[in-house]
C-alpha cells in the first residue's frame, strides 16, 4: 500500500517503510537532491513523504538514489547543468533516471517533481525552462517512456539557486492519467511555448492498494486552452487556478468511483513574489473557507514558475477509498 503524508519538520518519519520525502525548510545534510524552496506566510517547514510496506530496499544507479519497496519505489537526483548545457545534462539525468527503473523494475514513473534554478533565464536566446523541455522529451522518446498521452503528472519549478533537482515516485503499474477539458494538453501545446512541448500529463490516478485511490494533480496555474490568463492579475489567477483544479477533479470522476473534493486537497502552493503569498492565503480562505483542509493544511512556497506572466501555481493530491475504471 502506499501513503503519502505531509509531517512538520520537527516530526518524526515513519522510519521503517519511509520510500523517500521532500523537504520544503531546511534539509537534512545528507540530502544532496534538496530543492533551495522556503515556506513563505507563516507556513511550517514541513516533509511531504511516500511510504511503503516493506521490507525496503535501497540503491544508487548513476546520479539515481532510490528505495522501493515490493510496489512502489522514490527516487532523486541532483546534478550541475552548466550554461549552454542545460537540455543535454537534463537528458542525462532523465536517461539515468529511466535506467534505474528498468533495472528495479519499476518502470513506470507516476509523479515527477522538478526543480530547474533560474527557471526563466535566458540562455542563449531560449529561456532555461524550455531547455529543460527539450532535454525532457528527447529522453522520455529515447527511453520509449510515454512522451505524450500517458506522461506522468508532473511539476518544474525554479528556485533562485541550488542544482537541478528531479524526484520520481514510480510502480510496476501505469497510473491513469487524466486531463484537463479546460486545458490543451501541455504535451500538444503549440511551438511558441518553446521547441519541444512539456512532458507531462495533468493528473495520475493511482491504485494505492487496500481499495485507496490516490489523485496525484500536476503543477496547474492560471492557463486555459494554452494561454496565461489573467496577466498581472493576482486574484483572477488564483480563481482560475482554482476552477482549473476544479476540472481536474472533475475529469477523474469518470475514470473511479472515489470521490475527491477541492477543499479535502493536500495543496502546495508555489508563490512567484514572497510579498504575495499573504494575499495568496487571503484569496483561498475567501474561496474555500478558512477550516478547509486544503487551505488549513496548505504550505505556499517562493518559487519561479515556468511561464514569467504566472504569479502561482498549486499543485495537489488526495487519496480516497475506491477503485480506479478503465
Ligand atoms: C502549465 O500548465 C504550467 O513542465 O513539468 C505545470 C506542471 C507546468 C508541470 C512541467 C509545467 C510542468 O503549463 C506549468
Amino acid at each position: 500500500m502506499l501513503h503519502a503524508r505531509r509531517r512538520d519538520a520537527g516530526e518524526p518519519a515513519d522510519a521503517g517503510t519511509l520510500l523517500g520525502e521532500l523537504h520544503f525548510g531546511p534539509a537534512p545534510a545528507d540530502d544532496r537532491a534538496a530543492p533551495l524552496l522556503l515556506p513563505l506566510d507563516g507556513s511550517r517547514a514541513v516533509a511531504d513523504g511516500w511510504s511503503g510496506t516493506g521490507p525496503m530496499s535501497e540503491g544508487r544507479h548513476g546520479l539515481v538514489h532510490w528505495r522501493h519497496d515490493a510496489h512502489w519505489l522514490y527516487g532523486s537526483l541532483a546534478f550541475d547543468a552548466p550554461v549552454g548545457e542545460l537540455a543535454p545534462a537534463v537528458e542525462r539525468g532523465y536517461l539515468d533516471l529511466f535506467e534505474a527503473l528498468r533495472a528495479t523494475g519499476f518502470v513506470h514513473p507516476l509523479r515527477l517533481w522538478n526543480y530547474v534554478p533560474r527557471i526563466n533565464a535566458d540562455e542563449g536566446g531560449l529561456e532555461r525552462y524550455r531547455h529543460f523541455n527539450l532535454g525532457r522529451q528527447q529522453a522520455f522518446i529515447a527511453a520509449g517512456q510515454a512522451a505524450f498521452e500517458g506522461s506522468p503528472a508532473a511539476c518544474a519549478l525554479g528556485p533562485h539557486d541550488g542544482p537541478l533537482v528531479i524526484r520520481v515516485l514510480a510502480g510496476r503499474r501505469p497510473a491513469l492519467p487524466i486531463e484537463n477539458p479546460r486545458q490543451v494538453s501541455a504535451y500538444h501545446y503549440p511551438n511558441q511555448y518553446g521547441p519541444r512541448s512539456p512532458t507531462f500529463s495533468r493528473a495520475a490516478l493511482v491504485d494505492a492498494g487496500g481499495g485507496r485511490v490516490m489523485l496525484l494533480i500536476s503543477g496547474t496555474a492560471s492557463i486555459v486552452g494554452h494561454q496565461t490568463m489573467h496577466v498581472g492579475d493576482l486574484a483572477g489567477q488564483v480563481r482560475e487556478t482554482l476552477a482549473n483544479l476544479e476540472a481536474v477533479i472533475g475529469a477523474s470522476h469518470r475514470h473511479t468511483g472515489a470521490r475527491f473534493s477541492l477543499r479535502d486537497l493536500q495543496f502546495t502552493v508555489y508563490v512567484r513574489h514572497a510579498e504575495d503569498a499573504a494575499t495568496v492565503r487571503a484569496l483561498l480562505v475567501d474561496a474555500l473557507g478558512a477550516d478547509a483542509p486544503a487551505v488549513r493544511d496548505a504550505v505556499l512556497l517562493r518559487a519561479d514558475i515556468c511561464r514569467r506572466d504566472l504569479l502561482v501555481e498549486i499543485e495537489a493530491q488526495a487519496e480516497a477509498r475506491g477503485e480506479v475504471l478503465t
